[in-house]
């Protein structure tokens, strides 16, 4: 999955190269409002545990280590995204059709591959869901009627503030790969990567406390194999992977900012047999450091009551101030390993330490928190692309 972000930036140079000058007399000032429409990297790209202060003592927590490349990866496709869209609608679009008040840049031949390129920013009648929807295209002429999305979203920018807003994105990775498949002369030797992402996003004041920020993102991958991984692996990014996740940040004026994740896949947690167990992996970190994490197996080989529980606890250096790890066996006993005690889940908040609560008493939201009807809209786009 490490080259996701690029897999189809040199689609989009190439394009740049092969644009045409036609656009003198467009409405700079509307371009500029309508290219807000699309995200910014900050809205989107999840944060991890920096470890604010040097300390030798103590081992390294394992969460907010193993938690850094599952933020990666998300990071690498909505930057790509990100990127890929502004790549080309940064360029001077070929026109803007005032009667669907929509800028077009192409088609463009793909200089570097094959087909042709097109995107569009749009903007909707007042009242629907989304102010603007945008969208990359490929195809194989110039008849835009014909020209598949490969990226797809709808966005409710603010107008006040360019990092505020709301929005859901589409990477459709499949249909790239269907029309790769379709029409790319060198396919049988060209990895492609497979599967969907969708992400739904949120940014702005916080409703009780408009001097605070809340971000939100929930996004979900399916069936997602990698270019570079096709190959049998337990790694949950390998394999056709499914993967649920719910990303927040909350800032306050007085510059402390509490982050937390929720990531759930199948993975071979359980290596007796290669049934997938359900793992679960919640954390939350205070101001880039101190934080908690709790994660669970279960399903799979681990019948239930069998299941592991994991909590681990960390300081502003990201040292392990606390690990209980409970293997619950087939007759529902504990068997229970711990270091430290959980009075050291720090940092102290007046009189307490702060992460000796479990998240959920901590009222952090977790995937179960995702609205069912919204999970289900989303799954189905990840798993169908848009119908
Ligand atoms: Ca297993």
């Amino acid at each position: 999955m490490k080259k996701l972000a690029v897999s189809l930036i040199a689609l989009s140079l190439a394009a740049a190269c092969g644009k045409d000058d036609s656009s003198v007399g467009l409405d700079q000032g509307k371009l500029a409002t309508f290219r807000k429409a699309l995200p910014s990297e900050s809205m989107l790209a999840a944060k991890k545990p920096q470890g604010s202060a040097q300390n030798a003592i103590g081992d390294p927590a394992m969460y907010p280590i193993e938690a850094g490349p599952i933020a990666i990866h998300i990071n690498l496709a909505v930057v790509g995204m990100v990127n890929l869209m502004r790549a080309i609608t940064d360029l001077e679009p070929t026109l803007y059709n005032s009667d669907t008040q929509e800028f077009l840049w192409g088609p463009w031949d793909n200089d570097n591959g094959f087909g042709t390129v097109a995107a569009y920013i749009k903007q909707q009648p007042e009242g629907a869901d989304f102010r603007y929807v945008y969208a990359l295209l490929r195809g194989v002429g110039n008849d835009l009627q014909t020209m598949k999305p490969v990226i797809w979203g709808g966005s409710n920018p603010d107008t006040t503030n360019p990092d505020f807003g709301n929005g859901i994105t589409l990477w459709d990775f499949e249909a790239n790969y269907e029309f790769a498949q379709a029409n790319d002369p060198d396919f049988a030797t060209q990895p492609y990567d497979r599967g969907r992402f969708v992400a739904i996003y949120a940014q702005g004041a916080d409703e009780n406390e408009p001097t605070a920020t809340a971000t939100w993102v929930y996004a979900v991958f399916r069936n997602f194999i990698g270019k570079d991984d096709y190959v049998a692996s337990a790694d949950p990014f390998v394999e056709g992977a499914d993967l649920d996740y719910l990303y927040g940040r909350y800032l306050d004026t007085t510059g402390w900012n509490i982050d937390f994740l929720h990531f759930a896949f199948a993975m071979d947690a359980e290596t007796s047999t290669p049934a997938l167990e359900d793992v679960s992996v919640k954390m939350a970190f205070l101001n880039s450091g101190w934080g908690r994490a709790e994660a669970s197996a279960n399903g799979g080989d681990l019948v239930a009551p069998e299941a592991y529980n994991v909590t681990e606890c960390w300081d502003a250096a990201l040292d392990r101030t606390f690990l209980n790890q409970v293997a619950t066996d087939s007759e529902g006993n504990p068997y229970t390993a711990a270091e430290g005690v959980e009075t050291s889940c720090g940092p102290d908040v007046n009189g307490t330490p702060l992460f000796a609560n479990t998240l959920s008493a901590l009222g952090l939201p977790d995937l179960n928190d995702v609205d069912l009807g919204l999970k289900a809209a989303l799954e189905n786009a990840a798993e169908n692309g848009l119908q």
